[in-house]
């Protein structure tokens, strides 16, 4: 066989035969990895020919390098005893975000029937809400600012259309900006319902997605928010699959393996779930054929994952690199860490009492998956936008811990260890990679308890004003290294 022979071919539909492709019926805002590992996963399981049309967020290369492959991608499932390859079709067209044209026609088109995002939970652009609250949108925020500007301007006596000439040049970056545009082209069109999944690991993720969309309309045309009201369905969703960022490793193993020379594959772990909670009143994919969950109350779910998981992944992630390691199963192998994992566990599960959430099988199975040492799930990524996991992860824990008269220690370690990781990196004079960047560096830039105090109030200004919260977590800072 001659070198050519041997070379990775390109893949793309020519030299992969993926049958007729689905039918475009799912718009994706958010086109990165866990996307592919998850939604487009259970969409091509259901086999009832749904497709999705796929936005990037804020870099349009993910887009580009799909669109070069007809969409088609290898997805790896690594088991801590081999690779499975399977090469994914579902992702039927990759766009730009910011091609708002592109979006406007897909969702003034009666055949879209849901519009699924991730993300991440900074994209919901909400403000801290205090104890109980709901979500509401951060009208403040510089982003959502010229968003609004940008759409009042554009859309001033028009009745909210987009005309050919897209936004006549205005940019609009945010997700709900962006989907806002989208909604008043279907307004336009005919006006039929949709159903808007939120797959962010955000509680009340459903809620939240409307609370930025409906934020947002109401301050551009509120006639278009009452429209969205009647009109748009959000749906709350716990979505779960390991999925680190691709690396040139991964490409180099999917081409070896499979003999196509994949510029996007994704590597993800073998367990995948996601459990939904809410109504498609234009139909949907059968993704319960793929094993997906409907439910009526997400709550205990949702609960269980971003306390457990996500959790426990937040205090691997700080305190296992405040001791040194790189990866989850680097930082679980660390028996100090492995206790506090276990304590805050423990501190969760006394609050998840639902027999159907079988907390012992649970915590056994992500034992099993954080332990994976072929999956090199990275503790700086999940290090990342820390001031708004925390309050989702480590602070609600926290509260049922002290409502039923204990000491919410275990939970209260994940701050400490993020304060003391951000410490650290500001004195290296490194990013910290959080949307709240700024606020941070001005907070740490105090002293003692009062330093404390200032960067518990950028995760939980309620919980700041908490004088016993406050020491708590200061007694516990400087406490990872021992
Ligand atoms: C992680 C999640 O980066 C993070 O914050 O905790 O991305 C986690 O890997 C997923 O939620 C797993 O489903």
């Amino acid at each position: 066989m001659s070198a050519a022979q041997t070379a990775p071919r390109p893949l793309n539909a020519t030299t992969y035969d993926a049958g007729a492709r689905p039918q475009v019926r799912i718009v994706h805002l958010g086109l990165g990895a866990f996307h592919r590992a998850h939604q487009a996963w259970y969409t091509e399981r259901a086999g009832d020919g749904w497709g999705i049309a796929a936005f990037t967020g804020r870099s349009p290369e993910a887009a580009r390098q799909l669109a070069g492959q007809d969409g088609l991608y290898t997805l790896v499932e690594r088991a801590a005893d081999g690779d499975r390859h399977a090469v994914i079709a579902a992702e039927v067209q990759a766009h730009d975000g910011a091609d708002l044209q592109a979006l406007s026609t897909l969702l003034a088109h009666p055949d879209i029937a849901v519009v699924t995002l991730t993300v991440t939970e900074a994209g919901y652009r909400l403000a801290p809400a205090a104890d109980g609250q709901p979500a509401r949108l951060d009208a403040e925020d510089e982003l959502v600012a010229t968003d609004i500007a940008a759409l009042r301007a554009h859309y001033e006596g028009s009745n909210f259309t987009l005309g050919t000439g897209g936004l006549d040049g205005r940019v609009v970056r945010t997700t709900a900006g962006r989907l806002l545009v989208g909604l008043a082209a279907r307004r336009a069109a005919d006006g039929w319902p949709i159903a808007v999944v939120s797959c962010d690991n955000l509680p009340g993720n459903g809620a939240a997605a409307r609370a930025s969309v409906l934020g947002l309309a109401e301050r551009v045309d509120p006639l278009l928010a009452v429209w969205i009201e009647e009109n748009v369905s959000f749906v709350d969703s716990s979505i779960d699959r390991i999925t680190p960022r691709t690396t040139d490793a991964d490409r180099a193993s999917v081409a070896a393996a499979t003999g196509y020379d994949d510029a996007a594959p994704v590597v993800t772990e073998p367990f995948s779930s996601w459990v939904l909670a809410g109504d498609f009143p234009a139909g949907r994919p059968a993704w319960e054929a793929a094993g997906a969950v409907f439910v009526e109350d997400l709550e205990p779910y949702e609960r269980r994952k971003l306390w457990l998981l996500n959790g426990a992944h937040t205090l691997m992630a700080y305190a296992g690199t405040l001791r040194g390691h790189g990866t989850v199963s680097e930082a679980l192998a660390d028996e100090r860490i492995s206790g506090w994992v276990e304590e805050f566990w423990d501190a969760a599960a006394r609050h998840l009492q639902d027999a159907q959430l079988d907390i012992p099988g649970y915590r056994a199975a992500l034992r099993e998956r954080f332990a994976n040492p072929r999956i090199a799930h990275h503790l700086a990524q999940i290090g990342q936008d820390g001031s708004l996991k925390l309050g989702a992860r480590a602070v609600p824990v926290y509260r049922a811990e002290r409502n039923a008269g204990r000491d919410g220690t275990a939970a209260l370690r994940l701050l400490a260890a993020w304060m003391d990781r951000i410490g650290i990196q500001l004195a290296a004079g490194e990013d910290v990679h959080d949307p709240a960047g700024e606020r941070i560096a001005a907070a740490a830039s105090g002293t003692g308890t009062a330093q404390t105090q200032a960067l518990l109030a950028i995760v939980d200004p309620t919980l700041a004003a908490e004088d016993q919260a406050v020491s708590a977590v200061h007694a516990l800072r400087g406490t990872f290294t021992d």
